[in-house]
């Protein structure tokens, strides 16, 4: 009780000398107006009425990228024609105004934002799409500091160059290293081995060969290189380049700082089919933040960060030049950066070193830090979401309650997901406009969680933002093969 208390001062104001107790109580009454939580409902996110603190022009379009002395012909973003990274400050309003210059339809999600319904970038349940030679404008503010990212929530567009970070600075948030990254790690395919499309099309058997047969069906291949961690399938992908910030390893990036720094990391994962295991020679990573939000600080030599989650930590850097690993679970093959505080010959991209082979901290199990906790309480609603497919045929489902309807939750309500996987694979489910707290993890704040192999997760959210929210695996492939539900509000 007593760690919500800052959060309902804030909210409440006056109100809270009527007594924390009381107002808990009358919060379980439906529908009353008095309620802690239909008055902490009323402040909930709506279209920004101010004008905005930041604008960007940001345009959508088929370019060339050099992923390191390979062209791959893609679609990618630009601000201003450069770098699409966008920075802003808790309590800015933004306005985006997109440009498509695609040759088909696109939307923009901006992933892990707990902003007002209608800029959410969902064709078909918070928009139309923006059709070809269209531009769309969204306008949101942004409640929370983290380390986000924004992409299409149209087809496989993700699977392109259309991702970017989204990094909001919170004033609360210690600033005391000496130097910061962001880090995006991508599996890629597009323009190089064909097109996202037409790999769904091998995966989903329409369209001959490759694939499926490539991964799966030419016997022990994919299996010896099986994470132990993960187990069962780690991915349906087998992609030619993984990259750290658009660079092949062979031509891998160099972070540059002094000995003795304090950095701070932000990893974003935008691949479509790949989780990734992150390790740095010789150091020991302390994560701080994860989805955003600040986490118990907890060190580890690795962790495991799956398709839309991220991951904020901090290292004291030595003096050398170090590798930075993202392997590609399961699938034999890494993505890779340098480390560079002083002189030596940089790392080989094939190096291998303890923290990389030790065992892997999953997001999941990390503790809310005190600031982070979201005082649920106890549930209203609980509804049990099973996830299920497999490979052939190629079909994934999420069932909501045993049905294909999406969970419902009335405003003010906790609503407590109890999340099976009744599959043989890993799938990192994403929650739009909200953020789970996880009761088994300390009240852990994430909105995107893996999910193992057959295993269970229980998360609890605040029904706060009215509306119609995309709930679906962040697999691109599950995604378009179906594993994509809603959470509505009644
Ligand atoms: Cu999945």
């Amino acid at each position: 009780m007593t760690r919500g208390l800052p959060r309902r001062q804030f909210l409440l104001g006056g109100l809270l000398l009527a007594g924390a107790g009381a107002l808990a109580a009358c919060g379980r009454e439906p529908g009353a107006t008095s309620s802690p939580r239909a008055t902490g409902a009323s402040s909930f996110p709506s279209a920004p009425r101010g004008a905005p603190t930041l604008r960007r022009t940001l345009t959508a379009k088929p370019v060339s990228m050099d992923i390191g002395g390979i062209e791959a012909k893609t679609w990618g973003y630009l601000i201003d024609g450069g770098d699409p990274t966008i920075e802003a400050t808790v309590g800015d309003v933004l306005q985006i105004d997109v440009v498509n210059e695609l040759p088909e339809d696109t939307s923009v999600h901006w992933h892990g934002i707990a902003l007002h319904n209608e800029a959410d970038g969902v064709p078909g349940m918070t928009q139309d799409p923006i059709a070809p030679g269209e531009t769309y404008t969204y306008t949101f503010e942004v409640p929370h500091g983290g380390t986000y990212f924004y992409h299409p929530h149209t087809g496989l567009q993700l699977e392109r160059g259309l991702h970017a970070p989204l990094i909001i600075r919170d004033p609360e948030d210690p600033e005391n290293h000496d130097v910061e990254w962001t880090v995006v790690l991508d599996d890629w395919l597009d323009g190089v081995t064909g097109t996202p499309e037409n790999e769904f099309r091998k995966l989903a058997g329409t369209g001959g060969g490759g694939g499926m047969m490539g991964m799966h069906g030419s016997g022990g291949m994919m299996r010896g290189a099986t994470d132990p961690a993960l187990g069962g399938d780690v991915g349906d992908v087998l992609y030619p380049h993984y990259l750290i910030n658009g660079r092949i390893p062979g031509a891998a990036r160099t972070f540059e700082a002094k000995p003795g720094d304090k950095a701070r990391l932000r990893f974003i994962n935008a691949g479509g089919d790949t989780v990734f295991k992150v390790a740095m020679g010789g150091h020991r990573m302390t994560v701080t933040h994860t989805d955003g939000f600040p986490v118990e600080p907890t060190a580890t030599g690795s962790f495991y960060i799956s398709m839309g989650e991220r991951v904020d930590v901090e290292v004291t850097l030595g003096n050398g030049a170090f590798p930075l690993v993202a392997l590609a679970a399961g699938k034999d093959d890494r993505a890779f950066a340098v480390i560079r505080t002083g002189g030596g010959e940089a790392p080989a991209p094939d190096v291998s070193f303890p923290e990389l082979s030790g065992t892997g901290l999953f997001l999941s199990s990390l503790t809310a830090a005190e600031r982070a906790i979201l005082d649920t309480g106890e549930p209203d609603r609980q509804t049990s979401v099973d996830l299920g497919g497999q490979m052939m045929p190629y079909q994934w489902t999420i069932l909501t309650d045993g049905g294909s309807s999406p969970a419902t939750v009335e405003q003010g309500e906790t609503l407590r997901m109890v999340m099976r996987n009744r599959s043989m694979m890993v799938h990192p489910m994403h929650i739009h406009g909200h953020t789970w707290a996880l009761p088994r993890s300390g009240g852990l704040r994430k909105d995107t969680i893996l999910l193992r192999p057959h295993e269970t997760v229980v998360a609890d959210l605040i029904a706060n933002n009215p509306g119609e929210w995309a709930f679906h695996c962040h697999n691109a492939y599950h995604m378009e093969a179906g594993m994509m539900t809603s959470m509505k509000y009644l």
